[in-house]
């Protein structure tokens, strides 16, 4: 394993949480030159290296203890933990801070001509996501049982497409529900990017570091508001 004196903090590489994730970083006075093609990337003035990858690899790099903090969305953060659980797999993990951005919802929407009267009318039809333990969790919880259509992408498009019935994704400001004829009927789930820690205690030195970068991001995020 590479240093472990210094800490390790998980970023997405590039998506929507990229760009707000590093000026994040860099408004707590980190001095960092990313480059995509670079797994690893040290800091110049603390010691702390910053690895970016995909975002549905961080919540499991924090549980298992291979970085030390992560920033990610808590849509993924949620679905990793539930499918962790499943699998019987360590899911443990601290929530340091909701960091206001990345701010959306995972919804159920139908396509507009669709008879829908309550969550009872998707009984027994298919439903398209990219986030079966979130869903599942949601439907049994609210006991309708349904098919599940598992995509990892173009789930928007799945009802036209003959796929499904009903769709479950990520909403922010509706237009690509509109852009494919289908409308949301329910929220299950509301999210935004987190701060997280990896579970156990920490050595003084490394734990001292991340409360200084907490006290930093606190400050950075109340100037914002
Ligand atoms: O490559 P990698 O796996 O790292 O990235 P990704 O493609 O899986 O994720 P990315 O970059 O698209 O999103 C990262 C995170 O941003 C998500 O996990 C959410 O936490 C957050 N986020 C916020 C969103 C959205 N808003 C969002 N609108 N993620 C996706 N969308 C998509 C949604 O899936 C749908 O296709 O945008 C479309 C809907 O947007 P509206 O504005 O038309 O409603
Ligand atoms: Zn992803």
């Amino acid at each position: 394993m590479a240093n472990q004196q210094r800490l390790r903090v998980a970023i997405q590489k590039s998506g929507r949480l990229s760009r707000e994730s590093q000026t994040l970083l860099k408004r707590c006075g980190l001095k960092f030159n990313l480059n995509e093609r670079r797994l690893i990337t040290h800091v110049e003035n603390l010691p702390v290296d910053l690895l970016q990858v995909r975002d549905d690899d961080i919540p499991g790099l924090v549980m298992d203890q291979v970085v030390d903090l992560g920033i990610v969305g808590e849509n993924v953060l949620e679905e990793v933990e539930l499918e962790r659980q499943a699998a019987d797999k360590a899911s443990g993990y601290q929530k340091l801070k909701q960091l206001d951005f990345g701010k959306c919802k995972l919804s159920i929407a139908v396509p507009e001509e669709m008879e829908f009267q309550n969550l009872d009318s998707l009984q027994g039809k298919r439903i398209a996501t990219t986030y079966p333990y979130l869903l599942k969790r949601y439907m049994a919880n609210q006991g309708v049982s349904y098919d599940e259509c598992l995509l990892k992408g173009s789930v928007e498009v799945a009802p036209r497409a003959g796929l499904a019935d009903a769709i479950c994704d990520l909403v922010s400001t509706g237009a690509t529900l509109e852009a494919n004829g289908l409308y949301e009927t329910q929220v299950i789930f509301t999210s935004q990017a987190a701060l997280l820690q990896s579970p156990g205690e920490q050595a003084d030195e490394k734990q001292a570091l991340i409360d200084k970068l907490m006290s930093r991001i606190n400050g950075v995020i109340k100037a914002r508001e």
